[in-house]
């Protein structure tokens, strides 16, 4: 060719650079060929030899593709525009797994099925082989990632930022009963949803000392000398909306060694020194602490939150504001939502940001903080109140406690002022506790710095008001209020449960799934005798499901013909599986006693699904109980098959979303006033289970909705629990008084669950009836009552159906949209922006 017809290589045009990245087309063929494009030259192998890792990496891959212009558009208009969005800080993500959500975003499930199948490839195989990442414990990491769906379904700017742990919540396994736990490696096989962005490390520092200095306007200053350093590296996800065209983004991070620390000590000759300094930051990301509800105050732990928190304040000033931002309008760019106490150490990281860094000055620094955050409390239990010791965060973060003790000092101050003399108040409301050790109170800090505080459901704000903080709600008028948790119906009802889906656009249309109030429109079906039929087909069709999943994981099934009655969530005395334990033993009892024959009993598979915080001795010990109790129950001829328990290991995201649409009967028995709101309840009311449950939490919102005679209530309410608590509560008299609960507790102790031997359960009986911290014995005769009419009911089958279809329309008001349009209008005034 001559010089003249060869084509000349031309640099793309500006305006090429900038132009959006074009998807992949929507076709079956498009698909194939983009999937087959991932396959050969993404993993590096052909169709024929690929292994199903190779197929979902690729699957994964291809889907990612079409969601990639979404994300870049989005990028650039949130840039350009710089409207005022959420920055939602949590430590946790509960993510479940992505392919179906992704999948379901983009609208893709039936071109890739048909693709798919036209590779020889089954879909459902693909689904299976993806690991979640179990970035979180329970309820609230889960409540984190149900939002941000919501937030990028609603077209609301958001970033969420948080840790990617290489272990996420431990795996699993059963022991002879007992729980043991095992390293969730969710990384191993790949993690094809993931973007490292090495280049956009930022540096994150420890330790040392502060100087104070005197600048050269003259100001008095403060800096930070620290003692070492890490570099956190951020992991990007995309957060799909629902068929929207938006991907918004949650940022992850992970802590590697920065080169600088490393080449000193290489330089040193101290190759092993220089290993081992590299293992150490690399800790801070490795794992996630097992404590639900309960934090045990360790260093690693402050490393982490403030690792992940000071690395996402610079994140966002460095690349989500334009250069020469005025950080005064920081307020109407961003806002800051602390999720529980773990990230609250943001609060004097962005001062220190601002007043040692940006220079500002110390007045203006707090009213810009105190508008760029909120904080979400998420507990009443004060032992899960995060306290850490002054001597801790002095010597890890010596610059923040600086600050810290100043925002209290002028925070008590105008206390002082506004009661003077009341030194009892300026003691309980200090940042600062004095007792057992010097330490801060975290959700102190939060409440004085946070433009707004929220409990999680009606209840649970009220008791937050009332009992935990209301000191603070006196002298800050205004400054809380209530969001009710939600979930994502997304993931909840159509992914979860398709057949239950397919019920309800058959019936009201389509437009229900970003608009849940619209469920309301079902409640005229509930009384159309079709409709319930089919109804009832979708729950059997369920239980079939599960079965197959069950069998497949645990060689264990569910039987059809019974009632799926489930408690699934973190194991946790004051959640009290005990006391659903007792029921069983009860029922069990009355067979075994000849109170009633076997076949009279309304026929019950039990499903427990929970983890114990490692740690947490009596809740491993109840584990083992129930286990104990499930072998027995299970394989005595006596009962004729009519109990059955089941406690399928490692529960999760992935087998809720089995289990859930699954079952018939929810239980949500924790102590009236410990379980701030629960979202499992909301889960299995939307899928058509009854709950039966305590007024405790958002259960208390679920029956004014779905009415009383749709929930069966029982137990103490809040105020009688104060009540009893207040007059000295006698576990053992309960024991005495009621006849079943004796022999129900005499049947445990004397070893009917363990061979004969009365040691073995020991600690859970003496527990119990010595000091059943939550009440289970005091609540144990009218959760036997309340069961009796589960029982009664469930045997009217089209009474039961009937309200089953009501719960699911009248619980609309849980989706997780709701809750953010209310935290929208009430805390973040962050309006959506296309
Ligand atoms: O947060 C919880 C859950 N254990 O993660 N709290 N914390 N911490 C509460 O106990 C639940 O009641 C609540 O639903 C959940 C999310 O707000």
């Amino acid at each position: 060719a001559t010089a003249e017809s060869r084509p000349t290589k031309r640099k793309p045009t500006h305006a090429l650079a900038l132009a959006p990245v074009g998807s992949p087309p929507s076709s079956v063929d498009g698909f194939v060929k983009e999937f087959l494009r991932e396959l050969n030259f993404g993993q590096g192998v052909a169709l024929s030899t690929s292994t199903v890792n190779d197929q979902y990496m690729a699957l994964a891959k291809t889907v990612r593709h079409y969601l990639m212009a979404r994300w870049l558009e989005t990028l650039r208009r949130q840039f350009q525009s710089q409207a005022k969005g959420v920055a939602y800080l949590s430590a946790e993500y509960l993510l479940g797994r992505q392919l179906g959500n992704a999948l379901l975003a983009t609208g893709l499930t039936e071109i890739v099925e048909e693709g798919l199948d036209q590779c020889g490839i089954d879909l459902a195989d693909l689904r299976a082989q993806e690991v979640e990442p179990g970035l979180g414990n329970g309820g609230l990491g889960r409540l984190a990632a149900c939002f941000i769906d919501s937030l990028a379904t609603m077209n609301v700017p958001c970033v969420g930022y948080g840790i990617r742990y290489q272990y996420g919540i431990f795996r699993q396994t059963f022991v002879d009963g007992r729980q043991v736990e095992q390293p969730d490696s969710w990384l191993t096989l790949g993690a094809p949803w993931e973007f490292p962005h090495p280049e956009a490390a930022q540096t994150i520092n420890f330790g040392g000392h502060t100087e104070h200095y005197t600048d050269t306007d003259g100001v008095e200053r403060s800096r930070w000398v620290p003692g070492w350093k890490v570099k956190a590296v951020p992991y990007n996800y995309m957060v799909p909306g629902y068929q929207n065209g938006r991907v918004n983004t949650l940022r992850l991070w992970r802590s590697v060694a920065t080169d600088a620390f490393d080449l000193r000590i290489f330089n040193s000759g101290d190759y092993e020194e220089a290993v081992r300094a590299q293992t150490y930051a690399e800790n801070i990301s490795k794992v996630l602490y097992p404590e639900d509800s309960t934090p045990q105050g360790k260093e690693l732990r402050l490393q982490q939150q403030y690792f992940f928190v000071a690395a996402s304040i610079a994140d966002l000033l460095r690349y989500l504001l334009p250069k020469d931002y005025d950080l005064h309008n920081l307020p109407n760019r961003v806002i800051f939502q602390l999720n529980d106490t773990h990230p609250v150490i943001g609060v004097p990281e962005l001062m220190r940001v601002l007043v040692d860094e940006k220079k500002m000055d110390w007045d203006e620094a707090w009213a810009i903080t105190q508008q760029c955050f909120a904080y979400t409390c998420h507990t009443l239990l004060p032992e899960a109140l995060e306290v850490w010791p002054v001597e801790l965060l002095g010597r890890l973060l010596p610059r923040h406690l600086e600050i810290i003790y100043r925002i209290n000092e002028e925070f008590l101050e105008q206390v002082a002022e506004r009661f003077p003399g009341d030194h009892l108040r300026i003691s309980r409301m200090s940042i600062i506790a004095e007792f057992p050790e010097r330490a801060v109170r975290m959700a102190y800090l939060a409440t004085v710095a946070g433009a707004k505080v929220n409990g999680v459901a009606e209840l649970h704000s009220q008791l937050l008001r009332d009992k935990v903080l209301p000191d603070f709600d006196e002298f800050y008028p205004g400054k809380f209020t209530n969001v009710t948790n939600g979930v994502t119906p997304r993931r909840f009802v159509k992914l979860a449960n398709p057949a239950l889906s397919e019920l309800i656009t058959d019936a009201i249309g389509v437009g229900w799934l970003t608009d849940l109030e619209r469920l309301r429109e079902l409640e005229p079906y509930a009384t159309d005798e079709e409709f319930r039929e089919r109804f009832r087909e979708v729950k059997a069709h369920n239980k079939r499901r599960l079965n197959r999943v069950l069998e497949q994981r645990d060689g264990t099934s569910v039987d059809d013909t019974h009632m799926l009655d489930v408690m699934v969530k973190r194991l946790h005395e004051y959640k009290r599986q005990t006391l659903k334990l007792l029921h069983i033993v009860t029922e069990y009892d009355r067979i075994i006693s000849g109170e009633v024959a076997a076949a009279d009993i309304t026929p019950r598979t039990f499903i427990f699904g929970a983890k114990a915080a490692p740690g947490y001795k009596i809740a491993k010990d109840i584990i083992h109980l129930i286990n104990g109790v499930g072998s027995v129950v299970n394989s005595d001829p006596r009962v004729e098959g009519r109990l059955k328990v089941l406690f399928p290991p490692n529960y999760n995201v992935t087998l809720a979303e089995k289990v859930i649409p699954a079952a018939d009967l929810s239980e949500q028995i924790s102590l009236a006033g410990k379980e701030a709101s629960g979202t499992g309840n909301m889960k299995f009311a939307l899928n058509g289970a009854l709950t039966i449950g305590t007024d405790d939490g958002a259960n208390v919102e679920i029956r004014r909705l779905v009415k009383d005679d749709n929930f069966f209530l029982f137990g103490l309410l809040e105020p009688e629990v104060e009540d009893l608590y207040a007059r000295g509560y006698v576990p053992s008299s309960y024991y005495e008084k009621n006849e079943s609960l004796k022999r129900a507790i005499d049947l445990i102790a004397e070893g009917a669950f363990s061979n004969g031997d009365r040691d073995m359960y020991a600690s859970v009986v003496g527990n119990l009836l010595h000091e059943d911290r939550f009440m289970a014995l005091a609540d144990y005769e009218s959760y036997i009552e309340a069961q009796d009419k589960v029982a009664a009911a469930y045997a009217d089958t089209e009474w039961w159906t009937r309200a089953a279809i009501l719960n699911v329309a009248r619980c609309g008001f849980f989706s997780s949209d709701r809750s953010m349009r209310d935290y929208i209008d009430r805390i973040w005034h962050t309006p959506p922006a296309y």
